[in-house]
């Protein structure tokens, strides 16, 4: 029996089992005493312009409860925040685990031969040295393994880490950048955990079919941390880099958060918002007023996915139920000693609206399928197992088929439907603009450029393929709940 097929067996429970687990999930963890969360350490080459990284094996203690067996990439959780500049960038990346990784930069507009995907595996003991060609403007981007079929087992060891792009002009912008003190890199992942403090992974039938989440919050690998803000304006960069958990962000208190870039970099203006929705895979740039003291807390409402609201189609007033039961994301205390260097909100930045005028060359349509209509849901339920693979437009992922060829420079409408969960679509080596969801102009949050997007039914997209990907280093593009792109919701596609 491979890997798959047992994932697929265990997911055979009866209806009982499936009642069972889908209440499981929400008891987040409480805050440790004087425990000060922590940056992931800074890695600077935006003046030397190079980098290594490592994957090793290690271990973390994330509970007080006992060391738990991790990856990280030149540490036990995680990577460091590689901060780099246009231009040439040498990457030596090596592996010293005993199983293939692979590193996909995700939110990079480089060609596919440095893109990092499944064709690219690195062999334990060996080493990759790609060089990078940064072209774009400053924006948060991640990465993250990326191989075939262990994306999620390896993520969730904590094989992933922030890239930052940054051309040194944030101060003429307005926008607070020193990092740790009030710009503040979040990673957001959700974890499990025995009374061990061993972490618990895939684990019943729904961590399979909506992807594993956790009951307990992981912010930079660290557990119960409160993070230390001055009296000012804080610019908060967040990152979803959960299995599949999708967050609904806002303050405590329902202040504002002001978006002042997506996926793609800098939007042209902060938009003020009182919830943000973040999708794994996809990243925020926030600014928030902590000048009146108060401590509050990022708060999250439960994930849509969960609950019978997800499974059995949707039902709205289901969903709102679930969405009412709120967590602690990550509680900030302001420290009156931090000196404050931005008391206001820029008025303007200089990210530039998508203006995507051209002529659009194909219009593609999408299907995101888990293999199982409402037939096969009730012989899931029934206990006769499901065995279909999760596909997108009826094909499971084929390493050696390619599904689309795309000519650069041109652009394409993409419409994207969902299956029965709301899935993020994300597209290697492009950037899209978000132009309906539902028919309806898309959410705010999607106004900028973006290279991952929550599809929740019907989701059209243009997208601009500006890199060369050949059918031997293809791009991906692949549900983010990353247990569904492990079991084929993946496709394939060449940039000429
Ligand atoms: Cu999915």
């Amino acid at each position: 029996m491979n890997r798959r097929k047992f994932l697929y067996a265990t997911a055979g429970l009866g209806a009982a089992g499936l009642a069972a687990t889908a209440y499981q999930g929400t008891s987040f963890s409480k805050v440790t005493p004087g425990k000060t969360l922590q940056m992931p350490p800074l890695l600077d080459a935006t003046q030397s312009q190079s980098f290594e990284l490592q994957a090793m094996a290690g271990s973390t203690d994330f509970t007080g409860l006992g060391n738990a067996p991790t990856i990280g990439f030149n540490q036990s959780y995680l990577g460091p925040t590689l901060r780099v500049k246009k231009g040439a960038v040498s990457a030596k990346i090596s592996n010293a685990i005993n199983e293939p990784v692979t590193v996909h930069w995700h939110g990079l507009l480089i060609p596919g031969e440095q893109d990092g995907g499944p064709h690219q595996p690195i062999a334990p003991g060996e080493s990759w040295s790609p060089e990078l060609t940064i072209s774009q403007p400053p924006a948060t981007a991640w990465y993250h393994t990326h191989i075939h079929e262990r994306t999620a087992v390896q993520v969730h060891a904590g094989l992933a880490g922030v890239m930052q792009i940054s051309d040194g002009r944030d101060d003429e912008r307005g926008l607070p950048n020193a990092y740790g003190v009030d710009d503040l890199m979040l990673v957001l992942q959700d974890r499990r955990f025995d009374e061990n403090g061993q972490m618990i992974y895939m684990q019943n039938m729904m961590d399979v079919m909506h992807g594993f989440t956790g009951d307990t919050m992981v912010v930079n690998g660290q557990v119960g941390a409160v993070a230390t803000v001055p009296k000012g304006i804080i610019r908060l960069r967040l990152l979803n880099g959960s299995n599949a958990r999708i967050y609904s962000l806002a303050m405590s208190d329902s202040r504002e958060m002001h978006l002042v870039a997506t996926d793609g970099g800098y939007l042209p203006a902060p938009i003020a918002l009182k919830q943000v929705q973040l999708a794994p895979g996809e990243r925020v740039e926030v600014l928030v007023d902590f000048s009146n003291g108060n401590d509050v807390s990022l708060v999250s409402g439960a994930d849509i996915n969960q609950g019978p609201g997800g499974m059995m189609g949707r039902f709205q007033q289901l969903r709102n139920f679930f969405n009412s039961s709120e967590f602690t994301v990550i509680p900030f205390a302001v420290d009156e000693r931090i000196m404050v260097t931005h008391k206001k909100l820029p008025d303007t930045l200089d990210g530039k609206t998508p203006s995507l005028t051209g002529l659009v060359s194909t219009t593609r349509r999408l299907s995101l399928d888990m293999g199982m209509g409402p037939g096969m849901m009730m012989r899931g339920m029934m206990g006769s197992g499901m065995t279909d693979q999760m596909a997108i437009s009826g094909q499971s992922f084929d390493m050696n088929r390619i599904d689309i060829k795309a000519k650069r420079g041109v652009l394409e409408r993409w419409i994207i439907r969902s299956d029965m969960l709301a899935h993020p679509f994300h597209i290697h080596g492009a950037l899209f603009q978000v132009v309906k969801e539902n028919g309806q102009k898309p959410r705010p949050e999607y106004s900028g450029w973006k290279d991952t997007v929550l599809v929740e039914q019907e989701t059209e997209l243009l997208v601009k393929f500006g890199q060369i990907a050949s059918s031997k280093k293809p791009f991906m593009f692949h549900c983010h709940i990353l247990e569904h792109e492990d079991a084929g919701m993946m496709g394939q596609f060449t940039v000429a």
